[in-house]
């Protein structure tokens, strides 16, 4: 099959999961793939066979029951399915064995195999999947939509449905929902899972320091959110203490089953399969290993961990505790939280409650205790960081190469210089597949934040020919307190906002960087109806289908590059350093512009082979920073800049 054959049935798959396959080509497909005969075209035939096997015994999960990939025997089923998927030796028996199961096991489960296989295999490379929160709605909607969905089907009429944020305005956290609740971002998070399983048997380039960073960078954008609506910074959660904050997540699943509600001030229970004395004991053994700088594999073998790649050894142990390590002894503190906090309503599953949202990846920063939670995880990468020696001048220094002006201009022509402005605008969600039946558009509008697009506009000195990587970061000025912000806490809460290579020339040059092209973010994906409608003409030959093999799903969402800001105005600084590229590219890349064609590289890193920066993520804000003029250099520039919400456009 070409390209654009491929990218069609992959649609088509998914299309309404809940029910059987309708595609005649698929059907074709399913009725040609045979398990049994077809062994020879699968690299690993035996995770195919055990596979077929659970099947056959009926062991796997039922159709409507609740997949979590917290819960190990479903994990197992998982593994095994995307393992035998990625052992297919083309792409017929690829999609043959997809075929063949998707409408046996549970349509979730189906989900997450396909998919993280899908984002795996290299024939599928460009392969574009519809945006997360159409392929399965009711896991990113409230309830309210979702029955007004099922009106709108049996009426048979196109509806638009108006979808709120959940709870009041006598919650103060739902100041901040339209954050934690952005289906981009849960899309963005449930992706960059899958791009990163923790349960994968290879480990991708630099996976345990991308997890402490992607997840650091949300708790700095989610500060700095809350610190645009007059909210203090986000408290870590203590294992001891009260979950303060309570969540309605006004949810179902698609099954319909409510997922729960969690009240106030509950305190975390002990698990059948994991206690909180566990999770106290697993976690001050990590603490032990980052006082000592080293711990012990499960082979004995010492881990220094006062080095760069000490934060890597550091972020698997601590989110899964990746086999290599020492999971009997330092536990998986993160999934294992995830769990305990799920669960907190119904810990014995005496009342056969559903998992909370803080088991699924799609649904866990709805609720503000997964920004606590990682708080508490953030603290423990601090102690470590904390523990490194500060950069020197030298580290810092790139002799020779002067910034001599910077500011940021907003792509409008009225823009002030050094005012950006963000906005709540509208954003539709296809909610076809959550419906059955005859197709009728029916679409729920959210209110999204957004910004203005911006450049940044730099002028370099250099006395050589030389290329530079520039790193960009924007941190709130002042604290919750009004106070201004010394550089040595400021630094934790820097947000990166782009990492870009530049060519300078003797002389004096002039940079320009747009927003749009950040290597943070993901732009907007095409919504399912739209996506199908191009495959298809493109398929007839009535028009283009840019193939981009570069594409990735994981990315922050690109409207939510900038924080809310306020009305009146609130100020941040602006801070870019430009460090040597021929010291800080990664050897194995010569062309100097590799960086720039990663896309989402900053929190995503690659999918294959070694991340090209060699710094530590957060570089030069990851450690402490005691002499702050060794940051007043002369390729370093920090600007005041001025962040304008004008609340609706
Ligand atoms: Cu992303 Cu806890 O790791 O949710």
């Amino acid at each position: 099959t070409t390209f654009l054959g491929r990218q069609l049935r992959v649609l088509y798959l998914l299309k309404n999961l809940s029910e059987p396959l309708q595609d005649e080509d698929l059907l074709a497909l399913r009725a040609s793939f045979n398990p049994e005969t077809c062994k020879d075209y699968f690299n690993n035939p035996e995770t195919l066979e055990l596979f077929i096997h659970e099947m056959k015994r009926g062991s796997l999960l039922g159709r409507e029951e609740i997949f979590s990939l917290f819960d190990a025997k479903h994990r197992y089923q998982v593994k095994l399915l995307f393992n035998a998927l990625m052992s297919a030796k083309d792409w017929s028996h690829f999609m043959g064995l997809s075929t063949y199961i998707r409408d046996k096991m549970n349509h979730r489960q189906f989900l997450y195999a396909f998919s993280t296989a899908l984002l795996h295999r290299e024939d599928c490379r460009g392969i574009k999947l519809p945006p997360a929160y159409e392929i399965i709605p009711q896991m990113f909607l409230t309830t309210d939509v979702v029955r007004r969905a099922y009106q709108a089907q049996m009426q048979g009429k196109p509806t638009l449905i108006p979808m709120s944020f959940t709870g009041s305005v006598l919650n103060p956290e739902q100041r901040v929902a339209y954050f934690g609740e952005d289906v981009g971002l849960n899309a963005h998070h449930a992706h960059w899972h899958m791009d990163f399983p923790f349960w994968a048997d290879e480990r991708k380039d630099r996976a345990g320091e991308l997890f402490f960073y992607m997840h650091h960078q949300l708790l700095a954008r989610f500060d700095a959110e809350r610190l645009s609506n007059h909210l203090p910074p986000v408290e870590p959660l203590q294992w001891e203490k009260p979950i303060v904050e309570g969540f309605a997540p006004g949810a179902v699943y698609p099954g319909g089953q409510e997922f729960p509600v969690r009240p106030d001030n509950m305190f975390f229970q002990n698990l059948p399969e994991r206690t909180v004395a566990d999770m106290i004991e697993f976690e001050n053994r990590i603490r032990d290993g980052i006082d000592a700088g080293m711990i012990r594999d499960k082979n004995g073998v010492v881990v220094f961990l006062n080095n760069t790649e000490g934060i890597d050894v550091l972020g698997s142990l601590i989110e899964s505790s990746t086999s290599s390590l020492d999971p009997r002894y330092f536990g998986s503190l993160h999934t294992d939280a995830h769990l305990l906090l799920s669960r907190v309503t119904d810990p014995k599953g005496k009342y056969g409650m559903t998992p909370g949202v803080m088991e699924h990846f799609e649904t866990a920063t709805r609720d503000p205790a997964f920004f606590r939670l990682h708080k508490h995880i953030d603290n423990l990468f601090k102690e470590h960081k904390d523990r490194l020696p500060p950069y020197t001048y030298d580290d810092l220094a790139f002799p020779g190469v002067r910034i001599t002006a910077l500011k940021v201009v907003g792509e409008s022509k009225a823009s002030d210089p050094n005012v950006l402005v963000t906005y709540f605008d509208e954003s539709y969600i296809d909610l076809g597949n959550a419906v059955q039946g005859k197709p009728v558009s029916i679409r729920a509008v959210v209110s999204r934040l957004n910004h203005e697009p911006f450049k940044l506009v730099a002028t370099v000195y250099s006395d050589k020919n030389t290329y530079a990587i520039a790193r960009v970061f924007l941190a709130p000025s002042k604290s919750w307190f009004d106070e201004d912000i010394q550089l040595d806490e400021a630094r934790w809460s820097m947000i990166e906002l782009d990492r870009f290579p530049v060519e300078l020339r003797i002389g004096s040059n002039l940079i320009t960087r747009r927003s749009i092209e950040t290597s943070v973010t993901a732009s907007e994906p095409l919504s399912y109806p739209e996506l199908m409608k191009k495959a298809k003409s493109a398929f007839q030959g009535e028009s283009v289908f840019e193939v981009d093999t570069l594409h990735r799903h994981c990315g922050f969402p690109h409207r939510l590059l900038l924080p809310q800001g306020r009305h009146q105005g609130m100020d941040f600084k602006l801070y870019v350093i430009l460090t040597d590229l021929k010291t800080d590219l990664h050897s194995t890349f010569e062309h100097p512009y590799v960086m720039n064609e990663i896309p989402a590289l900053s929190y995503c890193g690659v999918l294959d082979g070694v991340f090209p920066d060699i710094r530590p993520m957060g570089f030069p804000f990851d450690r402490r920073i005691i002499h702050s003029n060794n940051f007043q250099q002369a390729n370093t520039k920090v600007i005041d800049v001025t962040i304008k919400n004008v609340k609706y456009q």
